[in-house]
């Protein structure tokens, strides 16, 4: 393959709704840059790029897919990302990477809710941004409605570039106010014929044409002049402006496309290769420590891996961008996260599940490599003498939605886990952490469509059976006022006897205490409990009533039952000891004797000391249009949520609420139904609160009858 240059380049973020129709374009760009002979469909399962059997199977796409096209005597990236929202991880990565996103808009439809938050994306990438209104060959797509919907998600400066002339059944024939020309397709898309725009037309065209050219001259005060002084721009002037706007976002421009006939495709790329910016147009990249790279072949070398997928044949596949110099066969570079060195060897341009082995590869262009050693989604490969740091990592979303699997047959356990562990490898939004505290597997996703695309694997490729339940939650337990308790250990049994006696006080530990004026404390040993929270251990034996050599056997009693709560096993936290008096015996006396009194004694004392379970509560932020708001408060009253605030936010509103951890496992589900997608929020931990009563005794039962169960 005939290497390109770095302005002879394009990279392309195909992003959308679910469905809006982007992996049938990417195919028809494909097809029309003749790379294949053959233009397929997701309906009929071979496209380049659904190609993995899951996608075949479910007739979505699952992965993000890497293709390239020719035209104009460019090379064009195309990553084709998932349109479902809990593949936003995808979004992230393609935007972090490619210099232009191409929104497909389903024209029966408008703005949807992963267009909306892809925006969010683009809009902190700063990426170049142009929209697609698809599917306009459908009887239902509105072309009018869909440019009111993108002008009220997005402002003015979404600029119409292309109209349709006869939207619905038949659709092929386009107004071009870039050209200002009428473009009329073939049933299968292919070059337009391209003539003047007809009467009937021109009084529209004249008219858009015009805001186009206004919005385009914006984007450049020079291009601003020409326009004043001439009233309007050439075709070169329009089209460097609509370059220089979009790189400085201040044109959206719009076109039209029935992707299924390739009807605009040619055009889409077309406009790709004359107005979108080529990889050394946008703003450098910079590393952590402030190196910038602006994708230049003569910088040192510079990659940056933003994908790692499994490949039939290939084994595990490193998918990278080139932001300096050029890489080339048998080249060493150092991976800045371990400070090893990785010899790559062998490179390859994909299309989808085709792939063509190439010698190198160019600052600007993204290619594939295989085999390295120690390579993660997220690191950079850089030139020895000039490896002291890597570029920041994609901004991945936080989990939102976590459940507990296991698999049916235990002994599937340890496969599940290195499965997983490989499911992370190549999709960073799934997480896999094992909760000793819960003896839980936890598997944290962006969703339960997520979660099904793991199950998905795990049945149907791995073979194995699994089971998903809500999480345990991490409950604690702590006490609420004062309480004293004594305890004996005593056992007689042939020879030596164990004796031990430990009289104690209990209280809770708020910051700022004061000792009971009644004890006088000889030493204190503040614990900071692993889990959250303290144990203070007050020394206040007078008289040599015990040992001191005793106190740490009596603390190591204390701590079992901290680590098992005596309400329902859960750990205990922000507990004051005093150990006041207790009893010896010359020779019975032991550790574990006093260890055992300790923890009796700890037991019965907590119990009289108004004990109460504490229940994690979690910051919640949940961002939604503002007519939703109802449903998602009234949502939030049955889930005990306490509202903290609320702000507006464009059109959405944000509201800050505190919730229980325990209301807040299938959220993501509950939130996605009521404001059908339109709805997202981030959860993370505040603190832990004493559980309201019914609750505690709803808790209680639950542990009693489980105990009961297990004996
Ligand atoms: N009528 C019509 N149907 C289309 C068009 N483009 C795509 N479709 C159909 O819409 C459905 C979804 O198309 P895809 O290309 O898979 O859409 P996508 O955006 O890649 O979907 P996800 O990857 O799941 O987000 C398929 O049945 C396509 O045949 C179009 O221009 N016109
Ligand atoms: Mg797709």
């Amino acid at each position: 393959m005939k290497v390109y240059e770095t302005k002879d380049i394009r990279n392309i973020a195909l992003i959308g709704g679910a469905k809006s129709g982007k992996t049938t374009m990417a195919e028809a760009m494909v097809f029309e840059g003749k790379i294949i002979n053959r233009r397929g469909s997701v309906d009929d399962k071979n496209t380049v790029s659904d190609y993995r059997p899951i996608e075949i199977d479910r007739q979505h796409s699952v992965h993000s897919s890497l293709l390239y096209t020719i035209y104009n005597d460019k090379k064009i990236n195309i990553i084709d990302v998932p349109g479902f929202s809990d593949f936003v991880g995808d979004t992230a990565a393609a935007l972090n990477v490619c210099d232009v996103a191409l929104f497909m808009i389903n024209g029966q439809s408008g703005v949807e809710a992963t267009t909306e938050t892809a925006w969010r994306q683009t809009e902190i990438d700063k990426c170049p941004t142009f929209f697609s209104v698809n599917q306009l060959d459908h009887q239902s797509a509105n072309f009018n409605e869909a440019i009111t919907s993108l002008k009220d998600y997005f402002g003015e400066k979404v600029t119409v570039v292309q109209y349709p002339v006869n939207p619905g059944e038949g659709f092929n024939t386009i107004i071009d106010l870039i050209l200002m020309k009428q473009l009329k397709f073939n049933e299968e898309g292919g070059e337009p014929e391209i003539t003047e725009i007809p009467d009937s037309e021109k009084d529209k065209a004249e008219e858009l044409h015009l805001i186009l050219v206004e919005n385009a001259a914006e984007g450049d005060e020079a291009l601003m002049e020409k326009y004043f002084e001439n009233d309007t721009l050439s075709l070169a002037e329009m089209r460097e402006g609509v370059r220089l706007g979009l790189i400085s976002r201040s044109i959206f421009p719009v076109l039209c496309t029935s992707a299924k006939h390739g009807i605009g495709a040619t055009r889409v790329l077309d406009f790709i290769t004359n107005s979108c910016p080529a990889p050394d147009d946008i703003v450098e990249r910079k590393t952590v420590g402030g190196k910038g790279f602006k994708c230049n072949p003569s910088d040192p070398t510079a990659l940056f891996v933003f994908k790692t997928s499994f490949e039939a044949h290939l084994g595990e596949v490193s998918f990278f961008k080139v932001y300096g110099g050029t890489v080339t066969e048998g080249v060493d570079l150092v991976n800045t996260r371990t400070g090893n060195k990785e010899r790559l060897t062998q490179f390859f341009v994909m299309n989808g599940k085709n792939r063509e082995k190439v010698d190198k590869i160019v600052a600007g262009d993204i290619g594939i490599t295989i085999k390295l050693k120690d390579v993660k989604t997220c690191d950079s490969l850089m030139d020895p003498k000039n490896s002291s740091d890597g570029f920041e990592p994609i901004p991945l979303p936080v989990d939102i939605f976590t459940v507990a699997m296991s698999a049916v047959n235990s002994s599937d356990d340890e496969k599940i886990g290195s499965v997983l562990h490989d499911m992370h490898r190549t999709d960073p939004t799934i997480i896999v952490e094992y909760s000793r505290e819960l003896k839980q597997m936890l598997v944290k996703t962006q969703g339960e469509f997520h979660l099904n695309i793991i199950k998905w694997y795990l049945n149907n490729i791995h073979k194995i059976d699994i089971e998903t339940t809500a999480p345990k939650i991490p409950y604690r337990e702590t006490i609420t006022k004062t309480a004293n308790a004594d305890y004996r250990h005593k056992k007689q049994s042939g020879g030596s006897g164990q004796f031990g006696e430990v009289h104690m006080r209990i209280m809770p530990y708020v910051e700022g205490y004061k000792n009971p004026t009644d004890i006088q404390v000889r030493g204190t040993d503040v614990h900071d409990m692993k889990w959250g929270g303290k144990l203070i251990f007050n020394n206040c034996i007078v008289g040599g009533a015990i040992d001191a050599r005793f106190l740490p056997a009596i603390l190591k009693g204390i701590m079992e039952k901290m680590i098992e709560g005596p309400l329902t096993g859960s750990y205990a936290r922000d507990i004051i000891v005093y150990i006041y008096d207790g009893k010896m015996h010359p020779v019975d006396s032991n550790e574990i004797s006093f260890k055992l009194a300790g923890r009796h004694a700890f037991g019965t004392a907590f119990k009289a000391a108004g004990p109460k379970i504490m229940e994690p509560i979690n910051d919640v932020e949940i961002s939604v249009p503002e007519e939703m708001m109802g449903a998602v408060m009234t949502d939030l009253q049955g889930r005990r949520g306490i509202i903290m605030g609320m702000d507006a936010a464009g059109r959405n509103q944000i509201v800050r609420a505190k919730i229980p951890a325990a209301e807040m496992t299938r959220y993501a589900t509950s939130l996605s139904a009521i404001t059908s997608g339109r709805g997202t929020f981030t959860s993370t931990y505040d603190q832990y609160q004493q559980v309201p009563s019914d609750v505690q005794d709803q808790l209680l039962k639950t542990y009693e009858e489980s105990q009961k169960e297990e004996e």
